[in-house]
């Protein structure tokens, strides 16, 4: 492999070619420490042609890619896996941001750059970039578009995938795509773009994006409320939907056990009581009436005996408090240990039955074990996590296997919104028709035919088609 990297340090610079195992370690583990793998080297190209040459070498040489971003991905797709020669190039360094076009609503960015950063360029044009993750401050653009990520915005605006307007990527053999036409409306031939996105980097690199803008909004509102049961959350959803639904920009559910982990983990405090449901709830809009249309939703969900409890924040600042709420519950399960991430939808009138199965059978399974119940209930999307506490790490595929199945009995997905990884993949193989994982893999084996593109990760291997 000398040669390899010989030719990747003339093209890269020794700073950008790391191979010291101290250096290189960061790399090589996800933030969690559920994931980590070994890798010949890390590369850290700082343009697009560098990424292309890099690509290049890596085809001519049969070394796998395995490409991250700001490495806070959930799955373990940005981790390497296996033993076969592998990098990992890292898109850190190309982090330049467009002048954002305010009439247009666009903004180009290239892959490294942090989202916070994207959306601030974006505020600072009275714009807006409504992709909001509690990771935003270190995922990057290609990190959210490889991922499709969703976050807390989705049921208003959509997933990473409605604001990419254009793409320039970089083919497992180095081949350059340049599509980044500004345009809201293409149906010149086939999309090609949408094979990249959700793809975790399997059939290639993402360097630049082209992303849509939004109207910014002038006032919202935010309001924590709690209720007794899902029940009462669902009726709660529609009774919003129904008075102010096409302002209603976040539906997120908080379990009341969630939300003491937050309390005790991070000292955050809930002005808050009763009930076993939290919802954090926002409405956004430019018209002056909103404050008193979601005055008066609330006021008919007390009149309707929905509410157990709530707080409709007063200043932009206690609309903040609330939102730390929500946003910590990832980083105080953290704090309690290894924990399985469970990242499933379904349609959500059998989410209340699909939890009480989930309840009884991880009692039978892993007494020890915890649910920690939060997410995106206004997509249909929750994250079903279990801290393991004193469980043994060897029944963990058990747990997730359990999971899962109840989650294809209900005709959900296995994951809503974090991709497969390396963690779900072998899951997934397993729930999803014949048909589909060949399609799956004819499709690789067409974007990749040497799969060098992240192996073990989002797609089956060819070698699995039978
Ligand atoms: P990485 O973790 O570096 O990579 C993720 C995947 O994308 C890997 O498969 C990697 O190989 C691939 N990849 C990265 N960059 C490129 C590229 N340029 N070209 C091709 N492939 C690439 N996700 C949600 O969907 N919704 C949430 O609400 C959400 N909240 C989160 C909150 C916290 C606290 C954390 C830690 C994570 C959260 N995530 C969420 C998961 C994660 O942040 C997102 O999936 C994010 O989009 C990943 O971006 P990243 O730059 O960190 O990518
Ligand atoms: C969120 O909704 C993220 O906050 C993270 O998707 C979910 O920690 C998780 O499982
Ligand atoms: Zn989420």
């Amino acid at each position: 492999m000398q040669p390899f990297l010989d030719g990747l340090r003339q093209l890269l610079g020794p700073a950008d070619l790391l191979t010291d195992p101290a250096d290189m370690a960061p790399y090589l583990t996800d933030w969690r420490r559920m994931f980590s793998g070994p890798a010949l080297a890390i590369l850290r190209p700082g343009s697009t042609e560098q990424v292309s040459a890099a690509v290049g070498l890596c085809a001519q040489h049969g070394v796998a890619i395995v490409p991250q971003g700001g490495n806070t991905g959930l799955a373990g797709g940005a981790t390497p896996l296996g033993r076969a020669p592998q990098v990992v190039l890292s898109l850190a360094r190309m982090t330049a941001i467009g002048t954002p076009d305010p009439i247009g609503m666009v903004i180009e960015a290239q892959a490294g750059c942090i989202l916070q950063r994207v959306k601030e360029v974006a505020a600072d044009c009275g714009r807006q970039l409504p992709i909001s993750l509690a990771a935003e401050g270190s995922a990057t653009v290609g990190g959210v578009i490889a991922t499709n990520a969703g976050g807390v915005n989705v049921l208003r605006y959509g997933m990473a995938r409605d604001f990419v307007l254009g793409l320039e990527v970089v083919l497992p053999d180095g081949t350059v795509v340049k599509g980044l036409k500004p345009l809201r409306k293409d149906n010149a031939g086939f999309d090609w773009k949408h094979l990249f996105i959700g793809s975790e980097g399997a059939f290639g690199i993402v360097t630049a994006a082209v992303l849509r803008l939004t109207p910014a909004t002038r006032h919202r509102s935010v309001a924590l409320l709690s209720v007794q049961d899902l029940p009462a959350a669902t009726r709660l959803l529609g009774l919003f939907q129904d008075r102010i639904g096409e302002t209603l920009s976040a539906f997120e559910l908080i379990s009341a056990d969630a939300i003491r982990l937050v309390e005790t983990q991070c000292g955050l405090g809930a002005p808050v009581s009763g009930g076993n449901w939290f919802l954090l709830v926002e409405a956004a809009s430019s018209l002056d009436g909103l404050p008193a249309a979601v005055q008066a939703t609330l006021e008919a969900a007390y009149e309707a005996g929905l509410l157990q409890d709530g707080t409709l924040a007063a200043s932009e600042q206690q609309a903040q408090s609330l939102w730390a709420l929500r946003k910590h519950v990832t980083e105080a399960e953290s704090r309690c240990g290894k924990s399985l991430k469970h990242d499933v939808s379904l349609p959500l009138r059998r989410m209340g039955a699909f939890l009480e199965s989930i309840q009884a059978r991880l009692a039978g399974l892993a007494p020890a074990a915890r649910l920690n119940i939060f997410g995106h209930l206004g997509d249909g999307n929750l994250h079903v996590n279990v801290v393991l506490g004193d469980t043994p790490l060897s029944i963990a595929s058990r747990i997730t296997g359990m999971v899962h199945d109840l989650v294809a009995e209900a005709g959900g997905s296995i994951s809503a919104e974090h991709g497969l990884g390396q963690y779900r993949l072998a899951d997934w193989q397993r729930l999803t028709p014949k048909t589909e994982r060949d399609l799956a893999i004819d499709i690789k084996r067409a974007m990749d035919p040497k799969g060098l593109m992240n192996p073990g990760k989002a797609v089956p291997g060819t070698s699995h088609r039978q």
